[in-house]
């Protein structure tokens, strides 16, 4: 019942001549796929660009940070507001190289979710913990603070027209993917917490898997049942690629 979601995350990836070559092999292809949604989050200034290259796709628009800010003197900040003007339905919040890289702690992760709903775009917040967690048996506390940090701020109402996107920070980028039980059994815990507080947005909400998703890891994945689509990084830079995960979340 809930639609599955692939979502690319591009990073600091991209060019103008790359964009259009990578949007023009997805749009049609995209298009002729009719029961996963999909979209693409390229960086800030090349938004407005991918949003001509998306019109009547079927490819929504993303970005992958937002100002915890709505306006005024911060210097380098783009607001939500900003995001839905070039075209924006959605943006990832919280992603694990905001946190470990940017010292972007759980509270400020929960103020740019607030920013996110507060201007009409639906976060994609992201959770996971780093190896060393995983080896201390600490997992899921660390995703239950992550989880918590937010509902504390926002309610669970909140999470009804959200996405989560669980991704083991040991598996980004690293080829090292967790394995589909590994992964299950994260995304059933998130299901369970949530469900605690609300049932029904636990069952609606979609629980996206991340971590070096790629062509050939990601039916499997997809398979599991708390698993509802993919936030994809590195594969999502190659049309052929993204388009095998987006036809394998069908
Ligand atoms: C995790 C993921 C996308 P990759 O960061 O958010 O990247 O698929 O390259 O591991």
């Amino acid at each position: 019942m809930r639609r599955p979601l692939v979502a690319g995350n591009w990073k600091l990836n991209g060019s103008r001549s790359a964009n259009q070559t990578l949007m023009q092999a997805l749009v049609g292809p995209v298009s002729g796929l009719g029961k996963v949604d999909v979209a693409v989050c390229p960086p800030f200034v090349y938004l407005e660009q991918v949003a001509g290259l998306c019109r009547d796709g079927g490819i929504a628009l993303g970005a992958q940070d937002v100002s915890d800010q709505d306006n005024g003197a911060f210097t380098g900040e783009v607001s939500g507001d900003m995001l839905r003007e070039m075209g924006c339905t959605c943006v990832i919040v919280g992603h694990s190289e905001r946190r470990t890289l940017y010292g972007e702690d759980d509270a400020f992760t929960a103020r740019k979710f607030a920013a996110a709903r507060r201007h009409g775009l639906t976060p994609i917040l992201c959770v996971g913990e780093l190896l060393e967690e995983r080896e201390a048996g600490v997992t899921e506390s660390v995703v239950a603070r992550q989880l918590d940090a937010v509902l504390a701020v926002e309610g669970i109402e909140a999470l009804s027209d959200a996405v989560i996107a669980y991704e083991p920070v040991w598996a980004i980028g690293t080829g090292r993917t967790a394995t589909p039980e590994q992964a299950q059994a994260v995304h059933a815990f998130i299901r369970a917490r949530l469900a605690d507080r609300d049932p029904d947005v636990a069952r609606k909400v979609r629980i996206l898997y991340g971590g070096s998703v790629k062509a050939d890891n990601a039916a499997e994945l997809f398979a599991q049942p708390d698993i509802d689509g993919g936030l994809i990084g590195g594969a999502s830079l190659k049309a052929s690629d993204f388009l095998a995960i987006c036809k394998a979340a069908e």
